[in-house]
């Protein structure tokens, strides 16, 4: 049998030295290693810029520079000093650089002029930043109705530049706001407005340090979150149990050496994470948690039977939560059968869970990405949460809920109304600050967005940031609606595959990044804010020279696009570009929790907005904190792939080298994959056998029966530890078998970790 993958070097663990010579390529391969280090130095730092790389939170004393691998890579590659100047949009046709890959695109180095495209030489031409935003805005005027546009957020926009982008959009009368969270943790935010009537977390970072226990569910901070790692090592010092669910064995969840402690480093030693690591089948965690709940019920009945207090925080139960008597039926309805069925885990484990989850006075459970891209990862997380508070561990120090959140600012793009569904109470409160009637209609999210540009209905779309044709499903079919519209704009720091299928009308408008100064017309430097997955909201200040004379702030090009579309009468858009303070006086006016912004955000750590489900104040239907009592799915993907022959269940996850579509290099370190991203992971008995049936390489067929043939081609097979029946290979490539019409139930989030399909040999091989 082949060895895992990495086994050889399971020893050595995540951060360390890796980490080091790593984060030292990036600063020399960006050929920026001055500004690159300089700006490293100010990252996560009261008097620099927020790290463009995860909303992990920042230590209260932010004294020193925490260390981030990952950080370094999201620095270096917004400040390498490569370019993609006019020039080179003169040496290449936009149908040769679609036959680029993403890694090479982004690999030509920053934006720097305003380009519009012409469809007569196939090449993007430069234009002056006053021709575009007429144009643009004469487009937008154009359209029948303000719903025939889409305004898709990327979450790395600030609250500024974000608040003003979508007064702009209702000002001009649409609430089609796509966003990438559409893809990311809607459920999360769906399933916990359900619950406890506030969609984000209740812990602050400061809890980790005094949980005795933390759930990490659906998600690879080694990678990812490689600041969380930290905090996790310190937990686990601590004595308190880590608790892993991961199909996938991630290195950097059981060991982890960390590069700032300098004993560590020189003796090469590391410490585990983990205290157990559970390996449930892809979309099994409902059925994973519903076991869990079931043995800490048996356990209550058991205390109860002999004399011994209950288990469960009935205080808690009585005072602030409903229908704990509905969801302790379900629980006791559900057979053990179908939990391990579903879940791939033993009964044994589960109950190993609950004792860990029985045994600690404060829980703290988190997750990511694992638990929110499958059809039934709303009522998976209502799920968790049921289970959390059984025992009260939510709202008191130690204990709590924590989506661990995606890009940089993506929580708070939606707190200042990034939003398909508006509050109606928001919209009044614009109505009354500015004047005009807000557009009552919901709008689009992502998948919407993509069905309206498909069937005709969305004519325009604009993008603020992100890569919409890469990181949404079904790839060619994305790229035919963004193509058929007769508008598409960019907002862009680097070029990307979105910027290659280009409307009747396009543009590409280079901006700022977040570590480079941002000075107004009369020279003053500005600062945006942004929110962290701890509702921390701080201040960032770019250090770094820009990377070219022409780029524009995000906020300056959304001012001034919106001034050439609905006109500087009711709101005066170059006021506020030419200072945010004004935007953040606004953002105070018209959203709760914002008082004294301008002065809060100034101090060092910024400010905490409000979470009242933290102190256990829950403005949900029923004013109390709501369970659940869903029936477990019928059949999971792995329930049905059983059943049938050559079918797996794939998940697409990121490997360590990249950040979303963005290709750092080619590299997994923590997995063992080195120089290659067309790899996909199987179980090693799996792998014997579709070695001996296709070879080596592979091609994936899509199994989602509508219609459409998806086929992703010429993968490399590689063992790794894994359930029996999965896959699992790397995003964006993979998203051509991510099928647009398989979603989250209420969520609308493309079931991006559970995918059919079928492995056969290469068909070139065949045909040869
Ligand atoms: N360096 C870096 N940092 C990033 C990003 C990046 O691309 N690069 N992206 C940012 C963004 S936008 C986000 S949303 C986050 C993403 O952070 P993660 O959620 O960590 O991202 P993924 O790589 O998709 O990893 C998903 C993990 O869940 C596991 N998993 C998959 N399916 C299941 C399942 O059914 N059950 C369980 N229990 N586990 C499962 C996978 O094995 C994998 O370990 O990271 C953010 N930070
Ligand atoms: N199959 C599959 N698909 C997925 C996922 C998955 O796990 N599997 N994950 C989903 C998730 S969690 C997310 S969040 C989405 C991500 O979707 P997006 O947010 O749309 O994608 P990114 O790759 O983060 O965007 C990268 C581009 O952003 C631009 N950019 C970078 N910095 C800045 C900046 O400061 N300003 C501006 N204006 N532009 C900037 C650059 O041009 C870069 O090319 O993808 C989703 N898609
Ligand atoms: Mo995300």
């Amino acid at each position: 049998m082949d060895q895992p993958v990495g086994s050889p070097k399971r020893s050595s663990a995540a951060g360390g030295w890796g980490a080091l010579k790593s984060c030292g390529k990036h600063l020399l391969g960006s050929r920026a290693p001055l500004s690159g280090a300089r700006a490293l130095m100010k990252a996560n730092q009261p008097d620099g810029f927020d790290c463009p790389g995860c909303a992990w939170g920042d230590p209260e004393h932010g004294s020193s520079f925490e260390f981030c691998e990952n950080g370094v890579k999201a620095v270096s590659w917004e400040a390498t000093d490569k370019r993609t100047p006019p020039a080179f949009f003169a040496r290449h046709t936009v149908a040769e650089l679609r036959g680029w890959s993403d890694y090479a695109l982004e690999g030509e180095g920053r934006l720097t002029h305003p380009m519009r495209y012409d469809a007569e030489s196939d090449r993007y031409l430069p234009v002056t930043w006053e021709a575009a935003f007429s144009e643009i805005g004469a487009s937008l005027r154009a359209l029948d109705h303000p719903d025939q546009a889409e305004f898709y957020t990327s979450g790395r926009a600030s609250n500024e530049a974000a608040y003003l982008y979508q007064l702009f959009a209702r000002a001009y009368g649409t609430n089609n706001f796509p966003d990438c969270s559409n893809m990311c943790h809607e459920a999360s935010g769906i399933a916990l407005t359900q619950a406890i009537g506030i969609g984000k977390g209740t812990v602050l970072l400061e809890d980790f340090e005094k949980a005795d226990a933390i759930f990490v569910v659906g998600q690879n901070p080694g990678t990812n979150h490689p600041r969380m790692l930290g905090d996790l090592r310190r937990a686990a010092e601590h004595g308190a149990k880590v608790v892993v669910f991961n199909p996938v064995r991630e290195r950097g969840l059981e060991r982890f050496a960390d590069p700032q402690n300098t004993v560590e480093m020189l003796r090469g030693t590391s410490r585990p994470i983990a205290s157990h690591y559970f390996q449930p089948r892809l979309g099994g965690d409902m059925a994973a948690f519903r076991g869990i709940a079931k043995a800490v019920f048996a356990a209550d009945d058991a205390a109860l039977a002999a004399g011994r207090p209950s288990v469960l925080d009935h205080a808690f139960l009585d005072r602030h939560t409903a229908g704990v008597a509905a969801y302790r039926a379900a629980v006791a309805a559900t057979a053990w059968e179908a939990i391990t069925d579903q879940s791939g885990l033993t009964r044994a484990e589960i109950e190993t869970a609950a004792q860990v989850y029985l045994e600690a006075d404060k829980v703290i459970c988190t997750w990511a990405m694992g638990v929110t891209q499958h059809r039934h990862s709303v009522a998976t997380i209502r799920e968790m949460t049921n289970l959390m508070l059984l025992r009260g561990h939510i709202g008191r120090p130690g204990a709590g809920l924590c989506p661990v959140r995606g890009h940089s600012n993506v929580q708070g793009d939606r707190t200042v109304g990034i939003n398909e569904k508006p509050p109606s109470a928001f919209l009044d409160a614009l109505e009354r600050t500015f004047g005009f009637a807000a557009p009552r209609r919901h709008g689009h999210n992502v998948l919407g967005a993509i069905g309206a540009m498909l069937d005709g209905s969305a004519k325009a779309f604009i993008g603020l940031g992100g890569n919409f044709a890469r990181a949404t499903p079904d790839t060619a079919l994305v790229a035919k609606a963004l193509a058929g519209c007769r508008l598409t704009v960019h907002v862009a720091t680097k070029l990307n595959h979105s910027h290659l299928v280009p409307g009747q009308v396009a543009y590409l408008l280079p901006c700022l990044g977040r570590t480079e100064i941002d000075r107004n017309g009369a020279g003053k430097t500005q600062i945006v804010t942004v929110e962290d997955s701890m509702s921390m909201v701080h201040g960032s200040g770019g250090i770094n020279k820009p990377a070219s004379k022409e780029l524009r702030s995000e906020i300056a090009i959304i001012a001034g696009m919106a001034a050439a579309t609905v006109g500087s009468g009711r709101i005066d858009w170059a006021a506020l570009s030419d200072d945010y303070d004004r935007i953040r006086d606004l953002i105070e006016r018209t959203i709760p929790g914002f008082a004294g912004y301008n002065v809060r955000v100034r101090r060092p750590r910024g400010f905490m907005l409000r979470n009242l489900a933290a102190e256990r104040v829950f403005e949900t239907d029923t004013g109390l904190a709501n369970f659940s009592a869903d029936a477990l799915p019928e059949a999971t993907e792995h329930q049905i792939a059983k059943s049938q022959t050559n079918t797996f269940v794939l998940q697409t996850f990121r490997s360590h080298d990249q950040y979303n579509t963005t290709i750092y290099g080619l590299d997994d370190r923590y997995r063992g994959v080195y120089g290659e991203r067309r790899v996909l992971f199987a179980h090693p008995d799996d792998l014997a056998v579709l070695r001996a049936r296709c070879g080596e390489r592979v091609d994936i067929h899509g199994l989602h029966d509508d219609g459409t043939v998806r086929v992703a081609e010429d993968f490399r097979l590689v063992p790794f530890d894994m359930p029996r029946g999965s896959l699992a290979g790397y995003y964006p490539e993979l998203n051509v078998l991510v099928p647009l019409s398989s979603f989250g139930a209420q969520s609308d989030t493309p079931t991006s970790k559970s995918v059919l399909v079928a492995i056969r040999p290469r068909a070139v091989a065949a045909a040869a």
